[in-house]
Formats: structure tokens, sequence, C-alpha cells
């Protein structure tokens, strides 16, 4: 369905009609699942009075469009991965910073946290609500052509990223070309063998059939960056004070429940792609990786609050560290 089928950011009664929400993963992905269990909650609270209606599968558009319709308040929710939000605020490049993080525990732990808050809140001059970050594993490389081992494997190849100059800037860095597109042209581009290769995690490497197309994948879990769910500032703005902590409950309470399905998800992919047949190879040697990848983060942490978060991120990693 296009936008023009939607009466969205209608005049009216704001207040009750459903909450609008966006993603662009099908209807039974981890983070659709999680946004509809915080819809069943908040119908459940108020008696029907709040509830969701999610638009999944990419029918209203693209994470980069999306976001914008939602920041001037034609979406009321809008479930992206943090890369498109990496060009509109600064602090959304940390957590997808190449290896930052050197576990799932270690990501979780820092987004449970002041540092998670403190990106969340970083949205709000930009007309977003950052409710709460979902999981969204660990991306490696997959392409149509060979298993990668090592930087020079993927010299000349055209791999697609996300809207991010990050993204293009790790991929350049690593001796490859990036294109820069949305999701929905990835399937279509590695079967043209307009693009290579591209990177992801297990879940959205199957549910985009990619590994149809670029059956080698090589794990180098280069990047931990989550996914986040934003509202946009004038639906959250219409919401009584008791409504706004109702909506942000039942976004943290659907945190616990995402990374459940989550971790089963990433297991149950694993499986049925290997078993279809795909090539995953591990990288023995990920610190040639890491090298050629570390100028990104002089280039993109430029000020001093976001060096402070980093400097955070790095504690909780020494401090999981020593306990273990
Ligand atoms: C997925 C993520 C999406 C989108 C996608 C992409 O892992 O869940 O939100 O960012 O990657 O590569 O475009």
């Amino acid at each position: 369905m296009g936008l023009a089928g939607l009466s969205l950011g209608a005049c009216g009664n704001a207040g009750s009609r459903p909450l609008l929400s966006s993603d662009t993963h099908p209807s039974d992905y981890p983070t659709v699942q999680a946004v509809r269990y915080m819809g069943d909650l908040l119908r459940e609270e108020t008696g029907g009075r709040l509830d969701i209606r999610i638009y999944a599968g990419g029918q209203l558009g693209s994470e980069r469009d999306t976001l914008e319709i939602t920041s001037f308040g034609g979406l009321d929710l809008n479930r992206v991965n943090l890369a498109p939000m990496n060009a509109i605020e600064p602090m959304t490049l940390i957590p997808s910073l190449p290896f930052l993080f050197s576990s799932t525990e270690h990501m979780r732990q820092s987004l449970d946290g002041p540092v998670g808050d403190a990106i969340l809140q970083s949205l709000v001059p930009h007309n977003l609500v950052g409710l709460c970050f979902y999981d969204s594993g660990e991306r490696s490389f997959y392409n149509t052509r060979q298993p990668i081992r090592t930087p020079e494997d993927m010299e000349g190849m055209k791999i697609r990223v996300q809207n991010s100059d990050l993204y293009v800037s790790m991929i350049r860095a690593l001796g490859a070309d990036a294109t820069p597109m949305s999701l929905g042209e990835v399937y279509q581009s590695l079967v043209q063998g307009v693009i290579d290769g591209a990177e992801n995690n297990w879940p959205s490497y199957e549910t985009g059939r990619h590994f149809e197309a670029a059956p080698y994948y090589s794990l180098t879990r280069h990047v931990m960056a989550p996914e986040v769910l934003v509202m946009s500032l004038s639906r959250w703005n219409k919401l009584s004070e008791a409504d706004q902590e109702l909506v942000v409950n039942a976004a943290k309470e659907s945190v616990p429940f995402m990374r459940s399905l989550w971790d089963e998800r990433v297991e149950g992919a694993k499986t049925r792609l290997l078993a279809a047949g795909i090539e995953a190879n591990e990288v023995d040697d990920l610190s040639a990786f890491q090298q050629r990848m570390e100028p990104v983060w002089d280039q993109f942490i430029t000020s001093s609050q976001q060096q402070a978060l980093v400097e955070q991120v790095q504690q909780i990693g020494r401090d999981l560290e020593t306990r273990s």
C-alpha cells in the first residue's frame, strides 16, 4: 500500500486512533512481533483506547523515507535500524561502529543503561522520541562469488550497504565498493549482478531470500548495531503524561520478549540456511578486518559527547571481561 491510501496525520481525534507503525520486515519477523506485543499490552491496559496498527513488509516505503515521514508526524511509530539515522544524529553512530561490542551481552548491557538512554534522548531534537532498542545480532558479509577470509578477498566487490556514510566508509576501508540502497532492492540487485554482495544478520539474510543469489556467508561479525523503535514527537506530545508512561513501559516490556524471539530466530535461520546448502565460513583472522576498519572510528567520532559514550561502552566491555 502507498502512503496515499492512508489518512496519515489526518485531523480528528488523534488521541483515539491507533498508533500507525512501520517496519521493513514481514509480519512474523521478531521486530514486528515485538511491536504487536506492545500493542496487545496497550490495548489490554487501556481497554482498547490505545492500540497499534502495523504496516509490515516495507509497504509504506524504505526506512529512510518512512523515518522522514515519522519525524514530521505522518506516521506515529517506526521500527528501523540505527543506520538510516546516522545521517540525522551523530550519537546514533556509536553502536554502529565496527567491532565496538565484543558480545551480545556487551551490546545489551550498554544499550540497557545510560549509554542507550543518551542515544534515545538525542533523537528528540529531530522530532523523534526513542522508545527502546531491539536486537539485530551480528552483521556479516555474504556474496555471490566466493568465501571471504581476508579483506583482500573483497577487493573490487560491489557490496550493498544501508544508507549511511559510516557503512560506505567501512566497505571502502576494506577495499571494496560500497553501493547504498534500501533493503527492498537487494534481492533483485544480487540476482541481476548489480551488486556482488551485502552484509546482514542471519535472519535478514534468510527473510530477504538473499541467500538464494549469494550463497557464501562469511562470519566477519563486524557490526552489532541495534534496531530502534521511535515515535513521532508530534503524536507523543498529543498523549497525556499517563499515556506517555504507558507507551514507554509497553515498549520496554517488549524488549525481553523480542530478545527471546530473536535468539530463537537466529538459531532457526542458521539451521535452515545451512540445510538449504549455503556455504558459511568462519574468518580466522578477524583482526585484519578490524585493523582496516579502525580509521572510521576517528572519522565519525568527532565530538567529546560521542567520545564519552564510546568510553563508557568500552568500560562496560572491560568490566564484563574481568567478571568472566
Ligand atoms: C536488517 C534490519 C533492518 C534493515 C536491514 C537493512 O538487519 O533489521 O531494519 O536495516 O537490516 O540492511 O537494510
